[in-house]
């Protein structure tokens, strides 16, 4: 019954069976050999070829099977399958979809003045201000022109953001002033260690003692979030993670993103992948979807598919043999049609149309989604290449530990002027002010995932092969896995088409 589904072709099939029959010396009648094809199931066919040895060897029936000792066979497996609930009881084709979107923005228009901008930076202050001090008691505090100013031997505390690092000092500012603080010869390894970590433009708070009318520091305080329980849903269905399909490219992995679609429509191979596909319900994919046109120079060089357009149109294709109970929900990366700035709205609503795949969900880079009250932090992860530069600790090879600062200091991409280009119109909508019970990034091509103080990081991998480029840099892709997060027990497991 399970026919349609494999790759196996019926001739392949077949020819197993007839083999392992032969082996077992027994001759099927052609009705046994059809209802043997028919429920062909490649973990049991072994194990039922020799029960009906057995049976042929008790009935002294010369070794030849008939369709009814077969059928009876198959009948007490499936009857005792279900009951011990081998098959899937709960299937995500039968359970409704919860999605609500929390979070996400709009393409605004764009203003990019001075006074803006320093508004800007002025609200992720205040923002990050008001959870370091809903999280850690920061008494007694003086803003910075205060703390410069006490008498030597004071101590106290202060929220800073961070412009330079030095050896020796930091160079840091709040809304009213700039100032050093010295970093003590002999801060211990934690203090050290902290300060290796602080990326420019991140708000902490830090401990000071005035001493020769200077500021040295004694502690950073990371706003950091809370230890939490990881949240879970009521309903046993999964969400598949991915992201970085460089449709277009002519690395893009083709055959491998084929397999995962045909492993979502046919369920796999054996009992276990099957119930594991027909769990799925949602399959997030946190940007790239296409390679893009003009991203880097010289580009076209490497595409396969040099129509942007095209690109959309031939991957919705391959998206649109999703089983239509699975809802996609797709974010833009910096290769999607989207405005490069972040935060990025939607991809530009005429290349992801709704008619070309109803169940598509178009948001933006960042969002906040609960799929059944599990909350969905999804973000591409252009910044990573960010903190790569100028955290210690952190490197492409490592998404994780990007993730995990970004949920440190509760900002997504805090360096300004690098190479991730920022919105600073007034708000800043990349402070982390709610926190999530899973991140979802990508970007850097390497999949890994762990848990961050009761939150699921997961850095989703690729579709495209080893581009030349990150030859050149050292850079080595993990392609052709997704990640699954099973919602009501927060299990996750990888999967490779490769
Ligand atoms: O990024 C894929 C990976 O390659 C990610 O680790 C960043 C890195 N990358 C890509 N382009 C550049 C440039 N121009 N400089 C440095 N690092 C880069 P993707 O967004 O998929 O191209
Ligand atoms: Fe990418
Ligand atoms: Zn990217």
């Amino acid at each position: 019954m399970f026919l349609d589904w494999l790759t196996h072709d019926k001739e392949a099939v077949k020819r197993k069976i007839l083999t392992e029959a032969a082996r077992r010396k027994i001759l099927l009648n052609p009705e046994a050999l059809s209802i043997l094809i028919e429920n062909y199931d490649e973990t049991s066919i072994e194990s039922l070829l020799d029960k009906l040895a057995g049976r042929a060897g008790e009935l002294g029936s010369s070794h030849v099977v008939s369709g009814e000792m077969v059928a009876q066979l198959v009948g007490n497996r499936a009857r005792s399958e279900v009951s011990i609930g081998v098959h899937p009881q709960v299937l995500a084709k039968d359970v409704e979809a919860k999605i609500e979107v929390l979070k996400m923005y709009e393409a605004k228009p764009f203003s990019d003045d001075l006074e803006a901008k320093r508004q800007y930076f002025v609200d992720r202050y205040r923002k990050i201000s008001s959870i370091l001090r809903s999280r850690s008691d920061l008494s007694p505090y003086y803003p910075l022109r205060k703390a410069r100013s006490l008498p030597d031997g004071s101590e106290g505390k202060t929220i800073v953001m961070l412009y330079e690092k030095h050896e020796n000092y930091m160079v840091v500012e709040d809304p009213e002033t700039i100032a050093k603080i010295m970093i003590p010869k002999d801060c211990g390894r934690d203090l050290r260690e902290k300060i290796d970590r602080l990326v420019p433009d991140s708000v902490v708070g830090v401990a000071f003692r005035v001493s020769g009318s200077k500021l040295f520091c004694r502690s950073v305080i990371f706003p950091d979030v809370p230890l939490k329980k990881i949240g879970m849903a009521d309903e046993d269905v999964s969400v598949l993670m991915t992201s970085d399909i460089h449709f277009g490219s002519q690395k893009f992995s083709e055959k491998a993103f084929r397999r995962m679609v045909r492993w979502l429509r046919g369920g796999g191979l054996n009992e276990k992948e099957r119930s594991q596909a027909f769990k799925i319900k949602y399959i997030i994919i946190a940007g790239d979807l296409v390679d893009g046109v003009g991203v880097y120079p010289q580009q076209e060089k490497e595409l396969q598919v040099k129509d942007v357009g095209k690109q959309y149109e031939m991957l919705l294709e391959i998206l649109s043999q999703i089983p239509d109970y699975i809802k996609v929900i797709v974010i833009p990366g910096n290769h999607d049609a989207a405005p490069r700035a972040l935060p990025q709205p939607p991809i530009f609503r005429e290349y992801v149309k709704a008619e070309a795949n109803g169940n598509l969900l178009s948001l933006s880079n960042p969002c906040m989604v609960s799929l059944h009250g599990v909350r969905f932090m999804v973000y591409h992860g252009t910044s990573m290449e960010d903190i790569a530069t100028f955290s210690k600790n952190a490197s492409y090879d490592k998404p994780d530990n990007s993730m995990e600062l970004m949920l440190q200091l509760r900002h997504l991409a805090p360096v300004y002027g690098s190479r991730t280009p920022l919105l600073t119109q007034s708000v800043d909508e990349l402070v982390v002010e709610d926190v999530p019970d899973v991140f979802h990034t990508g970007h850097v091509h390497v999949f890994r995932s762990r848990i961050y103080k009761g939150i699921r990081l997961v850095n989703s991998g690729t579709w495209q092969e080893r581009t030349k480029y990150q030859e050149q840099m050292g850079i080595v892709p993990t392609p052709n896995i997704a990640g699954i997060l099973e919602l009501k027990n927060g299990s996750f497991s990888e999967i490779s088409f490769a």
